[in-house]
C-alpha cells in the first residue's frame, strides 16, 4: 500500500469516490484548549461548529469512515477542546479539520460555558487559516439564536468568499419527507440573506445513521480545498479542458 490518494486531474469533476478517499485520510493531529496552543499552519482549515449534541463529532467520523476518530458521545458538552485532524498524503498534508466545542449546553456552569464560547468566538475571528465553516444544526431544531450569533461572527468573511459555509441539517433520519423539506426551506431562506455574488454558501440534509448526504458533503469540502490551492500558473490541461466555442453556431 502506498499512501497515495487518487485525485481529480485539473478540470475534472471531483467524484464521491475521490472525495471520500480523501476524507478517509483524516488522522488526529493535536488538541488544544487555548488558541495560542494551536499550531500555526498554512493549510486550509475547515471548522466543524454547532450546538452541543448537534452531531459534529459524529459527522467527522462519518465523513472519515472511521468509528472513533472524533469522540462522539451521548453526553452533551463532550468536546471541550479544539481537536485538529490532518488530511491528504502523510508527507504532503493538504487540509485540516477542526472539531470545535459545542455551544448552548445548559447544564455546564456559567464560567465554563463562557470560556468555551469565547474560545470558539476567538477561533472564528483570529484563525488566519480558516477557509471553511461546516455548521451542524439539528434538523429538528433548525437554526437557533446561538447559531445565528455564530453566523454573525463570520458573515463579513462569508460575504467576501474568504470563508465558505456549509450548513448540515443533521439527524435527518428523524424527519419525514415533509419535515425535511420544511427544514431545508427555512434554512435556505435564512442563508439567502448571507449570500452574495462572491460567497459560497450551501445547506444540505445529513444523516450519519442512514449515511445520507455523506458523499455530497465530502465532495463539497474537497472542492473547497482544491479551490483554496494558490495556483502558480494555470496548467495547460485546464486550458485544454475549457469548453471551446463552437465555430458552426
Ligand atoms: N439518529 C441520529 N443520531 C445522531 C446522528 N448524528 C449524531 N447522532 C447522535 O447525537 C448525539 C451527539 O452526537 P455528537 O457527534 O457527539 O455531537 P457533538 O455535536 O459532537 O456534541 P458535543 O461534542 O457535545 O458538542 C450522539 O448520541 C449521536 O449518536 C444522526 O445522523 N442520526
Ligand atoms: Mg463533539
Amino acid at each position: 500500500m502506498t499512501n497515495e490518494i487518487p485525485d481529480a486531474t485539473p478540470g475534472e469533476a471531483v467524484t464521491d469516490k475521490l472525495a471520500l478517499a480523501w476524507t478517509h485520510t483524516a488522522r488526529f493531529l493535536t488538541t488544544a484548549s487555548q488558541l495560542v496552543h494551536l499550531p500555526a499552519t498554512e493549510l486550509p482549515e475547515i471548522a466543524f461548529v454547532g450546538r452541543s449534541n448537534a452531531g459534529k463529532s459524529t459527522a467527522i467520523n462519518t465523513l472519515a469512515q472511521q468509528k472513533r476518530l472524533a469522540f462522539a458521545s451521548k453526553t452533551p458538552g463532550r468536546t471541550q477542546h479544539i481537536n485538529l485532524f490532518q488530511l491528504g498524503p502523510k508527507d504532503a498534508p493538504d487540509a485540516l479539520f477542526a472539531d470545535l466545542p459545542g455551544y448552548g449546553y445548559a447544564a455546564v456552569n456559567k464560567s465554563a460555558k463562557q470560556r468555551w464560547q469565547k474560545v470558539m468566538a476567538d477561533y472564528l475571528e483570529i484563525r488566519r487559516s480558516l477557509s471553511g465553516v461546516v455548521l451542524m444544526v439539528d434538523s429538528r431544531l433548525g437554526l437557533t439564536d446561538l447559531d445565528k450569533q455564530l453566523l454573525d461572527f463570520v458573515a463579513a468573511r462569508v460575504a467576501t468568499g474568504e470563508i465558505r459555509l456549509l450548513v448540515l441539517l443533521t439527524k435527518s433520519d428523524k424527519l419525514n419527507r415533509k419535515e425535511a423539506d420544511a427544514a431545508l426551506r427555512a434554512t435556505t431562506e435564512f442563508l439567502g440573506g448571507m449570500s452574495t455574488e462572491n460567497s459560497d454558501v450551501a445547506v444540505t440534509l445529513f444523516s450519519a445513521l442512514k449515511k445520507s448526504g455523506v458523499g455530497d458533503v465530502a465532495v463539497a469540502l474537497r472542492e473547497w480545498v482544491l479551490a483554496h490551492r494558490v495556483p502558480d500558473a494555470v496548467p495547460d490541461s485546464v486550458l485544454e479542458a475549457a469548453p471551446a466555442v463552437q465555430a458552426e453556431d
